[in-house]
């Protein structure tokens, strides 16, 4: 996040560069290690116990987590206002009940606002559903013209027709190959999103979003175990299932939070820090998310915070190239979230996601649901491409690329109506 001397910035350029060159995609080049063991604390006490994992252990870990990785939160920051901005209870062709909320928030003389976009089965008392966050606006995730276009910054991207930095008519619709909509109203689920960049817009610049709300007098920046950007988003998810408690529509009990690749690695975290989250789902979330650190396969933790130096607190570059020094590795993280359902899931052609260390992850925090004596990844075996293994903690590798699909959809719903519903 802070800004590196020329010199130095070439340097680390240079080594950047020779770095990813050398990214392995080898099972037989990944390191040796020993996974941390999710009940064994720091000072070396085993756990046996679910009064000992919640007192002792998962305290730790969760810490561990806050001051090394994902960033501490300065301070609570509750909703200030909500508006319903728009309405309709007739919405795609009578299928389903349509809003749009905006959440405001206010602090240190400065407003934020965000927008979720709400699609509830019709019919029905209380729904169910999934939140996640959108890459490109909430108008992408369907055709529905009444779907609003967001006025925060986005990154610019051709074939969506952003220019400028600007949302704009031309990407309605461009997404919703990621989003079924309709399976996830079919099944009684509504289903909840948020464009990200409104929460905190996604770029190395700390002077906007929601971190600019809870500065002290003259800070500019997260102090080194200050929030990152996933930490920031993981609030808005948090803050969202705030406004869902409001709202008579929605149970919200049953609130699962969903995230693809970066919006992964943020509904993770949004789980292991809000307790109220029903269930989670990590779609290809990869390096920082499910996928274990320590193997160095596909994207490493010097590359993200590299290209990425605002996702993460400062504290996390200490392991960059250094990853045997991280006393925890992403299983833990998996293990937080334990004994609330979990599904992590892969795609082949995600290498830069690693799947086997996605899959690894959610087999050695397993152990953990074993506590509470639920199941989860029994087997060190990565079962075929597309043959889910659903439990508690489920998990599939399907067929493709880095996306969400039809197929993942179908999979998360099954899962949910089985062990959240
Ligand atoms: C990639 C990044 C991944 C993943 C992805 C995404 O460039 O290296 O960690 O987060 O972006 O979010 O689309």
């Amino acid at each position: 996040m802070k800004l590196l001397p020329y010199s130095l910035s070439i340097f680390f350029f240079l080594f950047m560069f020779i770095g990813s060159s050398q990214t392995n995609y080898e099972e037989s080049k990944v390191p040796a290690f020993a996974i941390p063991d999710p009940l064994l604390t720091f000072s070396g006490y085993t756990i046996n116990s679910v009064k000992k994992w919640e007192k002792v252990r998962r305290p730790e870990l969760l810490r561990f987590f806050e001051n090394d990785i994902y960033g501490k939160i300065p301070k609570n920051l509750k909703i200030d206002s909500y508006t319903i901005l728009e309405q309709d209870d007739h919405a795609l062709n009578g299928k389903a009940k349509r809003k749009q909320v905006e959440l405001t928030f206010k602090n240190n003389n400065k407003t934020l606002s965000y927008t979720i976009l709400l699609y509830l089965p019709k019919n029905k008392v209380k729904a169910p559903i999934f939140l996640g966050y959108n890459f490109y606006g909430n108008h992408t995730i369907t055709e529905d013209k009444a779907v609003l276009i967001s006025s925060a910054w986005a990154n610019n991207n051709k074939s969506f027709g952003i220019e400028n930095n600007t949302l704009t008519e031309a990407s309605r619709g461009k997404r919703t190959h990621r989003w079924a909509v309709e399976k996830i109203l079919d099944a009684g689920y509504g289903l909840a999103t948020i464009y990200y960049g409104e929460v905190d817009p996604d770029k190395n610049d700390f002077s906007d979003g929601i971190h600019s709300l809870l500065y002290q007098q003259g800070q500019n920046q997260p102090k080194p175990a200050e929030w990152g950007s996933i930490a920031a988003w993981s609030w808005g998810m948090a803050r969202a299932l705030d406004y869902f408690e409001k709202d008579a529509d929605i149970d919200a009990s049953k609130v699962i939070a969903f995230g693809h690749s970066r919006l992964g690695k943020t509904s993770l975290w949004a789980g292991a820090t809000d307790k109220r989250f029903a269930g989670v789902i990590s779609n290809n979330s990869g390096c920082g998310g499910a996928a274990l650190s320590k193997r160095k396969f596909g994207e490493t933790i010097a590359v993200i915070n590299d290209r990425f130096p605002h996702w993460f607190c400062d504290n996390f570059n200490q392991y960059g190239d250094n990853e045997e020094a991280l006393p925890v590795d992403q299983h833990q993280l998996l293990a937080l979230i334990a004994p609330r359902p979990l599904y992590i899931a892969s795609a082949e052609e995600d290498q830069w996601a690693d799947p086997r260390g996605e899959f690894l992850s959610s087999h050695y925090a397993t152990q953990v649901y074993h506590l509470y004596g639920k199941k989860g990844i029994e087997t060190k075996e990565m079962p075929m491409l597309n043959d889910p293994i659903h439990n508690t903690v489920s998990y599939h590798i399907r067929t493709g690329k880095h996306d969400v699909t039809d197929y993942d959809w179908e999979n998360y719903i099954k899962w949910a109506n089985a062990f959240v519903k």
